[in-house]
C-alpha cells in the first residue's frame, strides 16, 4: 500500500484512518495419513535385522500383524482410518530401530504460541522405544518418552 500524504490534524477534527490486518490460519499443519505422507519425509537409519521392514508404512486401519511372539495385534488408529507404523518387531531380532517421521517446514511468522497435538501408540514387546517431539533447530524439545503400555487404540 503506498502512503499517503501527511493531512494535517486540528483539535476537534476528524480525520479518517485506514488500515490492514492478515488472519493467520488457525491450524498451521495437520496431517491424518488417510491419503499419504503428503510431504513428511521418513528416515530409516536403523541396524541390523531385515532394516527395510522398519520403515514408516502407511497401513489400514485394523491392521493385522504375525508378531514374532506373544499375541498378533490388530492396530486400529484414533479415529479407525489409515496410518503410520514403524515396525521394529518386523525387522527381526538383532535389529535396532531408529526410524523418523518428519514434517514439511512450518512457518510460524506472526505467532505468539504454537501448540503440537498428536496420537501415538507404542506397543512394547522387549526393550523401550522414545518418542519425541521437536522443533528445529532444537531448542525447545517436548514430548515424553514411552513406557510401555498395553495394548489399545494407537493415541
Ligand atoms: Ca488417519
Ligand atoms: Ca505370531
Amino acid at each position: 500500500m503506498r502512503p499517503r500524504p501527511l493531512l494535517p490534524v486540528c483539535t476537534g477534527g476528524t480525520i479518517d484512518l485506514t488500515g490492514s490486518a492478515t488472519n493467520l490460519p488457525t491450524t498451521l499443519l495437520s496431517n491424518d495419513f488417510n491419503s499419504g505422507f503428503n510431504g513428511w519425509a521418513t528416515e530409516n537409519t536403523s541396524t541390523g535385522g531385515t532394516v527395510a521392514d522398519a520403515a514408516w508404512t502407511l497401513r489400514p486401519n485394523s491392521y493385522f500383524y504375525n508378531a514374532s511372539s506373544g499375541s498378533d495385534p490388530t492396530f486400529s488408529s484414533n479415529d479407525d482410518t489409515q496410518f503410520v507404523l514403524s515396525n521394529s518387531d518386523d525387522q527381526g531380532s538383532g535389529g535396532t530401530t531408529a526410524t523418523v517421521l518428519r514434517s514439511p517446514g512450518i512457518n510460524t511468522e506472526g505467532y505468539s504460541s504454537l501448540s503440537l497435538s498428536y496420537y501415538h501408540h507404542y506397543r512394547f514387546n522387549s526393550g523401550r522405544a522414545i518418542v519425541d517431539a521437536w522443533k528445529f533447530p532444537p531448542t525447545v524439545r517436548t514430548g515424553p518418552s514411552s513406557r510401555p503400555t498395553v495394548p489399545r487404540k494407537a493415541r
